[in-house]
């Protein structure tokens, strides 16, 4: 008995430390269970997980300002002004709350059904779990006037929480590295970064936000908007043509969700509807947004018959009112369900009413006090309807010809053998000479080339009569066999994968970007289904006698050079180093070698987020000035190669 008793004395840790220790781990060996991947979208994970402790502290009203800084080792520091995590001891736990919540998986907040927490997708998975994934993480409180700090090393406590001296104000400071051991990528992007803080910032109205890239000589931006979502949507039109000046913007504050809409139409021909709950992009949709759609098409439609503006049995119909259309809504729900298959669906559906009641509310009023951009927008959504009648008919006509001629494939295409489309792929190839190699390296039983000639249509700058009349979008559609929009049928693909391959330059980029456009227009589906795919074909080749190594990067490069003995900056030694421009540079065994055989290729899978992202980025800056245009697809050629964020 008493020896037991000595030896319980002795041991280092109680049973409260045993369970923290073991969460860690769980985290450690498991890591994408809780961020979703190890690679650029997990290390990215980690900041936003962080920064969302900051924004949860500004939306109860007491942080105004949250900066994050890169460092240059690709640490990350992020402060805020808010009350300070709290650092007295727990009364069960026995240890400083900080701690527990550096520590305790979802500790604190969870069961806390007063504020707006996430609690499903990989969001509010908690900074214990930034913790454990980080080869040290630090953390400086300033409350009631004092700094204290504290340290962790891949989660366990490296030092104890400790005061460091007298504070002015109050916040919370967490710096943290993440763990080489962990991740397969450890280089922030500034981009991705950037893109998601300035996200944040439109939706928290007031709150300044502020990004700061030391990698880059101190780069700074800085983020606030104190018209919320009313100013993202002029962002997010960006250079098109307003059919009415003003946007539409209210907020509404129901049991079942706190809402809040802006929207207004541009002579564009696409919709640009974003949705958010509680901060997270909705990109799969949900509830919040089929309650919208209904609100539009019937208010609309009421308005239009009530001041009659239609002739006798016109009526619009969703597409037709979402033409033109770039909306944004936020919405809060305390406890959200997130579905589909990235969760970032909402499945709560009291939300669809109380989003449907309030926006046929708020609308119909709208409609009422600003009677001009009511009749734009119903003149606009009839044009709409007028094309997609006129498109309908073509198709009908184009169906009924096929059927006569046997269902007549593109005279372009150089179809694989067999027929199974599991096991077929098809290349659609940026130019005929590189087309003409692809058809020649391929190998023909299951791999399909389709060379694409000259530019490809903008499908964003166009109605969808123009579009279905392009040459190549029609030999896309007909080759792939889906058809589109509303009759497309994932049954009738003719291949699993779809790969892009386009030049490694500003125009293979150019192209890259329509034709994901393309894709997340017209058949997104394609894309959910996991059937798109963009292929990477080398930059270089490095080659000494009869060896010779293909780099995808700079980085790549440099290292074959080592290993064949070249000069550290570049050639010599009988090394050779060779940049291609172009895929019509490599001859067909070249190609199929570095990009198209299965056993030695990299194919990057595109996910929709990324599409989207692409599509409406390109959109608000296709304006008719050029630079801006340039200065995009330059940024884009660098974004679509870290696909993977
Ligand atoms: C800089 C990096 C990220 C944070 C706070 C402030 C409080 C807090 C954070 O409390 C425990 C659980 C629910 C109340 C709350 C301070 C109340 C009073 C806070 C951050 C206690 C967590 N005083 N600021 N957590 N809650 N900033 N920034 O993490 O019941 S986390």
């Amino acid at each position: 008995m008493a020896k037991k008793k000595q030896e319980q004395a002795g041991s280092e840790y109680t049973a409260g430390q045993i369970q923290v220790l073991k969460g860690l781990e769980a985290v450690r060996k498991r890591p994408g269970m809780y961020i979703g991947s190890t690679s650029a979208r997990g290390l990215h994970h980690l900041v936003y997980e962080v920064v969302d402790n900051a924004i949860d502290e500004a939306m109860a009203g007491y942080c105004t300002e949250v900066e994050t800084t890169v460092h240059a080792d690709n640490s990350i520091t992020v402060e805020d002004n808010g009350r300070g995590i709290p650092v007295d001891i727990h009364p069960t736990e026995k240890i400083p709350g900080v701690e527990l919540a550096m520590t305790v998986l979802h500790a604190g907040g969870k069961f806390d059904k007063n504020t707006y927490k996430v609690s499903g997708g990989l969001h509010g998975v908690g900074v214990s779990v930034v913790n454990a994934l980080s080869e040290y993480l630090e953390v400086e409180i300033k409350r009631q006037g004092t700094i204290y700090h504290q340290r962790y090393e891949r989660g366990v406590k490296a030092t104890e929480l400790k005061k460091l001296g007298k504070a002015k104000g109050t916040g919370t400071k967490v710096t943290f590295k993440p763990d080489g051991e962990i991740f397969t990528e450890l280089v922030y992007s500034f981009e991705v970064l950037s893109n998601r803080l300035r996200e944040i910032a439109f939706l928290n109205k007031g709150l300044d936000i502020i990004l700061i890239d030391e990698r880059d000589g101190g780069h700074k931006e800085k983020y606030r908007y104190d018209g919320g979502i009313a100013e993202y949507v002029t962002f997010l039109r960006g250079a098109r043509p307003p059919v009415h000046d003003k946007v539409c913007y209210f907020e509404s504050s129901r049991p079942e969700a706190e809402i809040e809409l802006a929207l207004q139409y541009d002579q564009g021909f696409s919709e640009n509807t974003h949705t958010f709950v509680n901060n997270i992009n909705t990109h799969e949709g949900g509830m919040h947004l089929t309650g919208l759609k209904a609100a539009l098409t019937r208010t609309i439609n009421d308005y239009a018959r009530r001041n009659g503006i239609f002739k006798k049995d016109e009526s619009l119909s969703g597409d037709d009112v979402r033409e033109g259309l770039t909306c944004v809504l936020s919405v809060r729900v305390r406890e959200p369900q997130f579905e589909g298959q990235t969760k970032t669906k909402l499945g709560n559906s009291e939300v669809k009413g109380a989003v449907e009641a309030a926006v046929n509310e708020h609308l119909s009023t709208f409609l009422d006090e600003n009677p001009r951009a009511a009749r734009g927008i119903i003149e606009k959504s009839l044009q709409a309807a007028r094309a997609r009648e006129a498109a309908r008919k073509a198709r009908d006509l184009a169906r009924k010809k096929s059927a006569l001629e046997g269902g007549i494939l593109p005279g372009k295409l150089a179809d694989c053998s067999i027929s199974d489309p599991a096991m077929c792929e098809l290349y659609l190839v940026e130019g005929d000479s590189a087309g003409g190699s692809a058809k020649q390296g391929r190998d023909r039983g299951y791999q399909a080339i389709l060379p694409l000639r000259g530019k490809i249509l903008n499908v964003e700058r166009a109605r969808i009569d123009k579009i279905l009349s392009n040459e190549e979008i029609r030999a896309i559609i007909t080759a792939i066999g889906t058809g589109i929009k509303e009759e497309f049928e994932i049954e009738g693909a003719r291949y699993h994968k779809i790969l892009i391959m386009t030049d490694a330059d500003v125009d293979g980029a150019h192209i890259r970007t329509l034709l994901l456009t393309f894709f997340f227009r017209q058949m997104p589906e394609l894309i959910e289904a996991g059937y798109v795919y963009i292929a990477q074909p080398p930059l270089y080749r490095v080659a000494k006698g009869k060896s010779e190594f293909y780099a995808y990067d700079e980085q790549e490069r440099d290292e074959y050079v080592k290993r064949l003995g070249g000069d550290g900056d570049g050639e010599g030694k009988g090394v050779r180093i060779q940049r291609y421009k172009g895929l019509g540079e490599m001859n067909p065994d070249q190609l199929w070698k570095t990009t198209m055989d299965p056993d030695t290729r990299t194919i990057l899978k595109v996910q929709i987020e990324d599409a989207a992202i692409a599509s409406n980025l390109f959109d608000r800056l296709m304006g008719d000035e050029v630079e801006p245009r340039r200065e995009f697809i330059e940024k884009n050629a660098k974004y679509v190669k870290n696909l993977d964020v």
